[in-house]
């Protein structure tokens, strides 16, 4: 797998395809990125990233190796590796939606040179690889290890962590056959030295699964234990600093407002997807910890409603603060604040919101602006609502003017202010 003389195609340029080329690029591979939106390709090729966790720089030194983004493969363009990056939500009822990552393999699979190797990195159900993927590059080439190399390699992406990126970030591998395998983990080995080779692909979804679900479920867990210590008169936060105070066997995890993102709320149910269809019952603890989970907006609304009413003032003046779904990034997907805004209008108060991320929202067609001064709104609300930790709302006096504060961060103190 020498990086200079090798081609390759990374279908989808998001915040995981993107990063993952410009690497490719940076140590000598021959890279085009592929991407079915004309005004992202246009905006790449000329150095313009878009996506939150890829600065421009890297962009412009992969464009300088020979980076190109398109919109579709030339005619008898191939390659001898491509990698698949490209979304996998759910459908609405809740099923994973396969459509990107199929048309992605068909057009993948008929661009890959004979011998090649063709990666899928999208978070799916265990046995996407080799049931939904496989058919394509059998049907285009041939042969698994004689025609082609298939593997599954989960992409591990914080948004908004300052210390882990794609160079850094340790890599699970699994191929749809051994040799499979250990063609992937060459590849990422270029740039990465912690690669770990699974004994399989869905070993791999599954890992990928499992990580996310984890995490799922103990948000979930943090979610029923702040209520119901809350219930019980005692104070979470304070529990919580307790047990963090355990060196070994205890991961902390913060109640909130609510799990957003693309991924939390929602890989664990393409495993509950998989496990309900092969064992006809669903995964209980995944069920249970979503339904926690997307249970809190509507907490976050009864907990406020309670402040409001202590004030008896009619047609209460709420201030939300934080549009997006966890502190200091922009992206909305999953976002608390959209359901809060609705529900509290609805309980007869006026709700205005500030972010300097997200400066102008749309919730159900509605365009909604972030108040301009923070300061001025802050003072004007009856109640101010953290749902986001964004750094401008920790710095020292940002919120000392409020009547009231509900904290569902955890990370505010003071006379006026009620933890989740
Ligand atoms: N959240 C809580 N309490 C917590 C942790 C998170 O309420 O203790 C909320 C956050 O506010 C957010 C949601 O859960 O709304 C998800 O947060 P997250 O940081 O777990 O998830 P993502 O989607 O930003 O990033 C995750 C990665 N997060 C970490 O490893 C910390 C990881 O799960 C995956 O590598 C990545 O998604 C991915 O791409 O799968």
């Amino acid at each position: 797998m020498e990086p200079n003389s090798s081609s390759v195609l990374v279908i989808g340029q998001g915040y995981v395809g993107l990063p993952l080329a410009c690497e490719l690029a940076r140590v000598g591979f021959c890279v085009v990125g592929l991407d079915t939106n004309p005004e992202r390709v246009q905006a790449l090729n000329a150095g313009v990233s878009g996506v939150e966790t890829q600065l421009d720089s890297a962009l412009s030194e992969a464009i300088e190796r020979g980076y190109t983004a398109q919109t579709a493969v030339g005619v008898g363009e191939l390659f001898d590796i491509v990698v698949v990056c490209v979304p996998t939500p759910l459908d609405h009822g809740g099923k994973v939606d396969l459509t990107a990552v199929l048309s992605a393999a068909e057009v993948g699979a008929k661009a890959l040179k004979r011998k090649g190797l063709f990666v899928l990195e999208s978070t799916s159900f265990p046995g996407t690889t080799e049931e939904k993927v496989l058919p394509f590059l059998e049907e285009a080439l041939g042969t698994l290890d004689q025609d082609f190399y298939l593997a599954f390699s989960p992409e591990r992406i914080d948004p908004g962590n300052a210390n882990f990126d794609i160079t850094n970030t340790p890599r699970i591998v699994g191929g749809v056959s051994r040799a499979s395998g250990e063609k992937a983990a060459e590849m990422y080995r270029t740039f990465l030295s912690d690669v770990t080779v699974l004994r399989g692909a869905k070993e791999a979804e599954m890992a990928k699964l499992l990580e996310n679900t984890y995490r799922q479920v103990n948000i979930a867990l943090a979610n029923e234990l702040s209520k119901v210590s809350h219930e019980m008169g005692i104070d979470y936060w304070e529990v919580l600093r307790g047990a963090s105070t355990k060196p070994y066997g205890f991961q902390p995890f913060q109640p909130g407002p609510g799990v957003g993102g693309h991924c939390i709320p929602i890989d664990p149910m393409y495993l509950n997807e998989r496990v309900t269809q092969v064992l006809g019952a669903p995964l209980k603890f995944v069920e249970l910890a979503q339904s926690v989970n997307n249970g809190m907006p509507r907490y976050v609304v009864e907990r406020a409603m309670k402040i409001l009413q202590t004030q008896d003032t009619e047609n209460s003046r709420v201030l939300l603060l934080g549009a997006s779904y966890k502190a200091n990034v922009g992206d909305r997907r999953g976002a608390p604040l959209d359901e809060v805004l609705v529900d509290l209008e609805e309980h007869g108060c006026e709700v205005k919101f500030h972010d300097p991320l997200c400066p102008t929202i749309t919730i159900s067609e509605r365009q909604l602006l972030s108040v301009a001064h923070l300061e001025e709104a802050v003072r004007d609300a009856d109640l101010v609502v953290l749902l986001q930790a964004h750094s401008e709302y920790l710095a020292p006096g940002a919120l000392d003017a409020a009547r009231a504060v509900l904290d569902t961060r955890g990370v505010l103190d003071g006379p006026s202010v009620e933890r989740l």
